[in-house]
């Protein structure tokens, strides 16, 4: 049974890639940070209590910022596999926390590499880079060979922990990979991204609950996948013959007032009389057009989208609505 370890399990990725790891035969690993609240939510329907069965996912904890705790776990588990999902991954607050969102997203990375290196221990590696390497546009659409130029803390830190993982391959022969994915989003998107707050405050407008949303730049264009398909080019990237860096993404692009439109319209409202604009959700400096070419991808891998902005729009508006029925009504389940 092949072993996979998971940095950022808790996550929206996180959750998708346990799932698929498991339904594969994996066994699956996933470190978890230390909380005063229960963050496993998007886990919860796939744990399993170690008291009752021999488990095949298993959560322990441990922090990127704390190489110890990297270290042992490399040591006791011994993965075939390991995805680093980890990250202060929010762009916006990446101004406000820029030393932290360096030391979690950028050497975070490094510290989990050199683990990995003083583990003795010989795993595939995964690392999840990100469209916002990309930043100021100097190509459309972005590829593989399309130059980096970083716009935020978070997308520089990201350049940091790509180009660490590239000099960990040709350095010591680590077959290691970096997706360069484009925006992805699922009904277990955080709450305080972009697609997810607008799907979640529809669903509360439409059943009376909230009045009003307030965003920032409604002009900003964005390449929008579903996280379940992101996750298996993942997949297949640790399973190619080769190790090597892919674009992942749709090479559909959209702003995000044609996301609003669409959300609101599926649900019968019209957007203008809800939405208002604060300015306290512009960043200091914004990534005004993102769209991807993942061919690379296709003709490597044999990956492609499955789901289209549509679909993606209407998953995640039924979801939030069947959440937020669930709380009016006093039975809240899982997502
Ligand atoms: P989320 O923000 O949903 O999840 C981030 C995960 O990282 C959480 O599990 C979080 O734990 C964990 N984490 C945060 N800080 C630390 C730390 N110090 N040590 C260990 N774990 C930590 O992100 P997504 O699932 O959306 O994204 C997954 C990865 O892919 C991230 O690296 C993100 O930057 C990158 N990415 C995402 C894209 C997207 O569109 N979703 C596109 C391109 C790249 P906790 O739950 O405790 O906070
Ligand atoms: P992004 O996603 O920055 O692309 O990073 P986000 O959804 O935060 O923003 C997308 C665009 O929407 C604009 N916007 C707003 N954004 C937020 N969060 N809140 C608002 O109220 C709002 N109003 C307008 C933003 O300015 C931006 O242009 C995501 C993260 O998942 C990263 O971790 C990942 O690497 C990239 O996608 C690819």
């Amino acid at each position: 049974m092949k072993k996979a370890l998971i940095t950022g399990i808790s996550g929206q990725d996180g959750s998708y890639l346990a799932e698929l790891l498991l339904s594969k035969g994996y066994e699956v690993h996933g470190i978890i940070r230390r909380s005063s609240s229960f963050n496993t939510a998007r886990i919860d329907a796939i744990y399993q209590d170690p008291h009752v069965a021999e488990p095949r996912l298993r959560l322990v904890y441990g922090d990127l910022n704390d190489a110890s705790s990297l270290n042992k776990i490399l040591r006791t588990i011994q993965p075939d596999e390991i995805y680093n999902l980890g990250a202060q991954s929010h762009v916006r607050v990446s101004f406000d926390v820029p030393e932290y969102t360096a030391e979690v997203t950028a050497l975070g990375t490094v510290r989990l590499l050199e683990a990995i290196r003083e583990s003795g221990i010989h795993p595939k590696f995964y690392q999840a880079s990100s469209s916002e390497m990309f930043g100021m546009v100097q190509e459309i659409p972005q590829r593989e060979s399309t130059p980096f130029y970083p716009r935020s803390p978070y997308g520089a830190a990201k350049v940091y922990a790509h180009w660490i993982t590239v000099n960990y391959r040709e350095a010591y022969n680590l077959f290691a990979c970096s997706g360069i994915l484009f925006n992805h989003e699922s009904p277990r998107r955080g709450e305080t991204f972009v697609t997810r707050k607008i799907t979640r405050a529809a669903a509360r407008i439409k059943l009376g609950v909230q009045h009003e949303l307030f965003l920032g730049n409604l002009d900003a264009k964005r390449d929008w996948g579903f996280a379940g398909d992101y996750v298996t080019a993942m997949w297949m990237m640790l399973q190619a013959e080769q190790p090597d860096d892919y674009v992942i993404a749709t090479g559909e692009t959209h702003t995000v007032r044609e996301f609003l439109e669409q959300t609101f319209s599926y649900l019968d409202l019209d957007w203008k009389r809800y939405v208002k604009i604060d300015p306290r959700y512009y960043r200091p400096t914004e990534v005004d057009l993102l769209i991807g070419d993942a061919s690379k991808a296709k003709r490597v891998l044999g990956w492609e989208p499955k789901v289209s902005f549509g679909e993606l729009i209407r998953m995640m508006v039924e979801a939030d609505l069947h959440v937020e029925r669930a709380i009016l009504n006093g039975t809240r389940g899982a997502r």
